[in-house]
């Protein structure tokens, strides 16, 4: 049984080829996705028994977004098929002086439009030991929220860890009107591990946040959402300076409810292929590391290492192994020109 189960929407994702425009030409490259699949992806190609747990289309877009969760190594018979839509996202990547731009067509899908009720979270989480969620799940609307709480509680209750990425997405939010703030901290409240930066504290706390250094931001979120959240013990953030479209900066760190805190220092991304998914590589390898028993200071130089990987790769998923991932971690292996 899985080690490993993650609870989303599964996406198709729709994108202008290379750098044109929306329909500048009359072709789209088709790939799957989905905040929590992309994280399952990795696991799956780090070697983990994973499941997704998920409701689809009952249309061959919903049989194909499933078939490359398969191909890729995850389980699918909790993927339960339904009448509705596949939620979609069309993306246009940027270039020079234009930012990407990702535009959702995705209200009333299979997945968003599931009752809470519809799912049976005893069945769905036997024999995992992880549950991973994020803060697009609660994002679609009052169901989608309540069955993402449902699951995290199910999970708490059966000592299942659950780990949470904030992903916090205002423009879906937008849309229902939901209280972002009172369900997140619901779910905050369930987690063993949250990935979250100062901002999403901000949203889910009220925490300002406005010291100068970065570095003590961080800290005073971290320190904040530990008194907040006695179930957390880890809250992993990456930090990014975006030089230009393609040429970022990625540094991370693990702070630990002990107190500890282990940095990996910021890697000079250059070139960047597509972004997407990034952060879904980064929560994959620190959860990795975490499963693994690795020492803090590995784990979130193993989660740096992978997410900046998914910035070379097409598509949202990351299908890379751990000895890729290692290969990029030892001294002055992200130098391709050494
Ligand atoms: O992290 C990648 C996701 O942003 C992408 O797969 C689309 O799930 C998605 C979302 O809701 O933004």
């Amino acid at each position: 049984s899985p080690r490993v189960v993650c609870f989303g929407e599964l996406l198709l994702r729709l994108g202008a080829p290379g750098n044109q425009l929306l329909l500048q030409s009359p072709a789209l490259d088709v790939h799957a996705g989905g905040a929590e699949a992309n994280v399952g992806v990795s696991l799956a190609h780090f070697g983990h028994e994973v499941a997704m747990i998920s409701v689809v289309a009952d249309n061959p877009l919903g049989a194909a977004v499933a078939g490359e969760l398969r191909r890729h190594g995850v389980d699918t018979s909790r993927v339960r098929r339904s009448d509705g839509r596949m939620g979609l996202y069309f993306l246009t990547t940027g270039a020079g002086h234009r930012p990407s731009e990702v535009v959702y067509d995705r209200a009333d899908s299979a997945f968003a439009s599931a009752r809470a009720d519809s799912y049976d979270w005893p069945a769905l989480l036997q024999g995992a030991q992880w549950l991973h969620l994020s803060g697009v799940s609660p994002a679609l609307g009052m169901e989608a929220a309540q069955a993402t709480l449902a699951a995290a509680r199910a999970a708490n209750e059966r000592g299942i860890k659950v780990s949470f990425d904030g992903n916090f997405r205002p423009k879906l939010w937008e849309r229902w009107g939901g209280d972002a703030k009172a369900i997140l901290r619901d779910l905050f409240d369930c987690a063993h591990i949250v990935f979250a930066d100062y901002r999403d504290i901000g949203v889910v706390l009220g925490g300002e946040f406005n010291q100068s250094e970065p570095q003590a931001r961080v800290d005073a979120a971290a320190a904040m959402a530990f008194a907040a959240f006695p179930r957390l013990q880890y809250m992993a953030c990456t930090q990014r300076t975006a030089h230009s479209v393609g040429h970022h900066s990625l540094g991370a760190m693990l702070l630990g409810r002990d107190g500890s805190r282990a940095l990996a220092p910021a890697e000079e991304l250059t070139d960047i292929v597509d972004r997407i998914g990034g952060g879904d590589a980064f929560a994959a390898g620190v959860l990795h590391g975490l499963i693994e028993g690795m020492d803090a200071e590995t784990t979130i130089r193993f989660g740096l290492a992978a997410g900046c990987l998914k910035h070379s790769i097409p598509g949202d998923f990351n299908p890379v192994g751990v000895a890729d991932v290692m290969a990029l971690m030892g001294e002055g292996k992200f130098d391709v020109r050494r």
